[in-house]
């Protein structure tokens, strides 16, 4: 029996549940010095000078260095367009100009984190304060300060988009609003790490707590000027990274660098402060939207601009300001379209791609229309959208932004999700409260998605150890997806063999030859798919090498369940797969039993769903508490349903947690104003319902899985469903958009506001 597409336990789950995995900070370096950042205060200042005379003579220092000292390039990653620009490049320390709280002007490294962090204190950072831009829309405002003088904008990426006409020509009803979308803050359970230990002979390894270790090497080799084989880098077990450890942090480079010089280990551990200052934050737009459509309800065409915050550095959100681009046509049929989508920088804390990196933003941009068009029309907001999705038939379908989509069922999960959650029952009950004047408004939420997963190639091999294991090399690094398992149910599967006798390696540069990583929701079908590729290679070869064996032609070759091979008819005579291993080697070609694919999908694949929320809002107070929530999620084939259900709970606790309790804060000047776990607002499970999950497969053709991804689609549609469903409470006050987060005093002033319920 295959273990393909079956609830298999997750291998990884007994380390992680007695405290026996491993952490960066976990991880064993005799003789290591510990590195403290020290940090701008300032949102926007000129650095008149980073003097650490001082701290280099405070107890137990070793070194202090800055910018010059370190004398670093600097980081850039998939910039958005016109680019190349240097200008705007991220400085591994900053020289010359300090552009958001938390930025690292110098770097102390003592015996103990304690005399490091008192010696951070000692080192003299003088500052001319500069204006502050804060706020992707204060970026554009007329005279507003410049980051980047050089570059004379704070404009830094522009895409657009136009079909050619007017959107709105023709239209019978038009929408116009502004949807503003918070930051959040990616806080994972484990902050940014790295340790770095040199060896004699200049070559290094690297710990990082990274979703991209081979990312981290390339940068580190580009920086330090190393061949790719000196540095050896390895993510341990990752306590989450929601895309915010995708990419490579100056913090890494800095680490390694001064190991380099050191001659010894030096690690670093942000604390859970500098975590919320100095990791990418994600989301941050400003949407200003206008939709037409024709009285019945077909939409005619979309005018908007999107106003993206990267913060202080382009450096990592040009990829949420490409993706939101790229989907904001979402599963809808809409011919017309003239979309500007600006990168802005701003004195906060660089964006960067968050669970959805895009998708949300886009989907909560469509689903907010929808619900306005439908409340304009006097139409049921599900009626809507049904006119609107596209038809499967209509599939594969080039939207206007360039996007490819592969296969669907759009308004398959929207009915499946109706039903789930009861639809027109709720309405009925809606309705009820409402002609009793129940204090307790009950709001119903719907959002219909599609997003895209799978960009790129990844890396997977197989081999035939000579014990008749299985080795299984990925190029994916996971911090929590349960790789482990899912990789090894493809390799035992397609081989025929128990998962016990799979093994996978993965996360450590020098294990695995080459790799890309994991983010995008990619790993399931890239790195699944290259194993299965690599496993059906490996099963063909020892067909050859049994048929050798049995003095049988391949095709007569037949596997049992016990996965030994024999001849057909002839039960008696039989191999093993360590017999085949061994014959593989005596032949010469020790490879024979070894397979490696660089599995691409060019076109990336685009999940899809629908979800409904159901609220109660409390009319009195403002609270809005979520009473039920049902999602239907189409990932095409699943390898493991237990897996992809808490990916999903995971995705959907973070859409929630934006729509009703999340806000990285600003004031004024740049300070964060939530920049501890008292002030910021993360839930836990207690504040969270418990999910119904719908069953919904469309397989796509893009790769030999038929899968799709999972890892981010419960975020992409939970937070507007959520949103919805709150405006949906509130409609009777005359209500029409509230901005997140939903919390009771954001509600509770809308009330104050409103006319009385009609
Ligand atoms: N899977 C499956 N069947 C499918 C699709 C996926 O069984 N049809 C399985 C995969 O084999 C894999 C898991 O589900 O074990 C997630 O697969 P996939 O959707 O391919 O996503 P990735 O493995 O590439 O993980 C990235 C994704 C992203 S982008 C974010 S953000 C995220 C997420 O995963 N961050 C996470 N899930 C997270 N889970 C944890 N615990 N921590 C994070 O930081």
């Amino acid at each position: 029996m295959t273990v393909l597409g079956h609830e298999v336990r997750r291998r990884e789950d007994p380390a992680f549940l007695t405290g026996a995995a491993r952490f960066v900070a976990d991880v064993a370096a005799e003789g290591a010095v510990h590195a403290v950042f020290v940090r701008s205060p300032a949102a926007h200042a000129r650095v008149l000078s980073v003097d650490g005379t001082a701290a280099r003579r405070s107890p137990g220092v070793v070194a202090v260095a800055t910018a010059a000292d370190l004398g670093l390039p600097g980081l850039a990653e998939r910039p958005p367009p016109p680019q190349p620009r240097p200008e705007l490049e991220r400085p591994c320390l900053a020289s010359g100009r300090a552009r958001f709280v938390g930025e690292p002007l110098a770097v102390v490294v003592a015996g103990t984190a304690a005399a490091a962090e008192d010696a951070a204190e000692l080192v003299a950072v003088d500052l001319e304060d500069l204006p502050a831009v804060v706020g992707p829309l204060a970026a554009l405002e007329e005279g507003a300060p410049l980051l980047f003088p050089g570059h004379g904008s704070n404009v830094v990426g522009r895409i657009v988009t136009e079909t050619g006409g007017d959107p709105i020509d023709g239209a019978e009803v038009v929408v116009r609003a502004r949807f503003v979308i918070q930051r959040v803050a990616p806080a994972p359970l484990e902050g940014n790490a790295a340790l770095a230990v040199p060896g004699r002979d200049g070559s290094l390894v690297v710990w990082a707590s990274s979703q991209a270790p081979f990312r981290v090497r390339d940068a580190v080799c580009a920086a330090l000027g190393k061949a790719s084989d000196r540095v050896r880098v390895v993510a341990p077990a990752v306590g989450g990274g929601f895309g915010s450890k995708g990419g490579v942090y100056p913090e890494q480079v800095v680490v390694a660098a001064l190991a380099d010089r050191l001659g010894r280990p030096v690690r670093w551990t942000e604390t859970r402060s500098e975590n919320l200052v100095a990791m990418t934050h994600g989301r941050g737009q400003v949407q200003d939207v206008e939709l037409g459509a024709r009285r019945d309800g077909t939409i005619l065409g979309l005018r908007a601009r999107v106003v993206v915050d990267s913060g202080a550095y382009p450096w990592r959100g040009g990829i949420p300001a490409r993706t939101s681009h790229l989907m904001a046509t979402g599963p809808y049929r809409i011919p017309r379209l003239d979309l500007t989508t600006l990168l802005v920088a701003t004195n906060t804390t660089p964006l960067g791609p968050y669970r959805g990196a895009g998708r949300p933003e886009a989907t909560a941009m469509l689903e907010r229309c929808m619900d306005l068009l439908a409340a304009e029309l006097g139409m049921d907001p599900a009626e809507v959208r049904r006119r609107n999705l596209l038809d499967p038939a209509e599939l594969p379908y080039r939207t206007p932004t360039g996007a490819f989509y592969d296969s669907g069922d759009y308004a398959g999960a929207l009915e499946e999700a109706l039903a789930l959650a009861g639809y027109d029952g709720l309405r009925a009950e809606q309705d009820d409260r409402r002609r009793r004047g129940e204090r307790r408004a009950l709001g119903i939420g719907i959002s219909c998605f599609v997003e895209v997963s799978g960009s790129g190639a990844e890396y997977g091999a197989a081999r035939v150890e000579s014990d008749g294991s299985i080795t299984v090399l990925s190029g994916s690094s996971p911090h929590g997806q349960g790789h482990e398992t899912t990789l090894a149910q493809v390799a035992a599967s397609a081989l025929g063999l128990p998962m016990d006798s799979v093994r996978v390696v993965h996360s450590d540069t020098a294990a695995v030859p080459r790799g890309v990583g994991t983010f995008g929701s990619r790993s399931g079908q890239l790195a699944g798919s290259a194993v299965q590729r690599a496993a059906e290679t490996v099963l063909a070869r020892a067909r050859e090498l049994a048929g050798d064996l049995l003095e049988a032609s391949p095709e007569d070759v037949v596997q049992g369940d016990d996965g030994r091979f024999s001849v057909a008819g002839v039960p008696a005579r039989s191999v093993s797969w360590a017999e085949l291993a061994a014959a593989g080697a005596a032949g010469g070609d020790g490879g024979g039993l070894f397979s490696e694919v660089d599995f691409d999908q060019h076109d990336g694949t685009y999940p899809f769903g629908a979800h409904v929320a159901v609220v109660e809002v409390d009319t009195e107070t403002g609270a809005a508490a979520l009473r039920r929530l049902v999602a239907v999620d189409d990932c095409g084939v699943v390898v493991n349903p237990m897996i992809v259900a808490g990916q999903l709970h995971g995705g959907l606790a973070q859409g929630v947690a934006q729509a009703l309790f999340e806000e990285m804060r600003y004031d004024t000047a740049g300070n964060p104003l939530t920049a501890t776990l008292a002030d910021y607002a993360f839930p836990s499970a207690a504040d969270l319902p418990g999910w119904t999950l719908g069953e919904h497969v469309t397989p796509t053709p893009r790769n030999p899985l038929g899968a799709k991804g999972v890892g981010e689609s419960g975020a992409v549609g939970a937070t507007v469903a959520v949103q919805n469903a709150v405006v949906d409470a509130l409609r009777p006050y005359g209500v029409t958009h509230l901005d997140l987060p939903l919390s009771p005093e954001r509600v509770w002033t809308a009330l104050q506001d409103a006319p009385p319920p009609r």
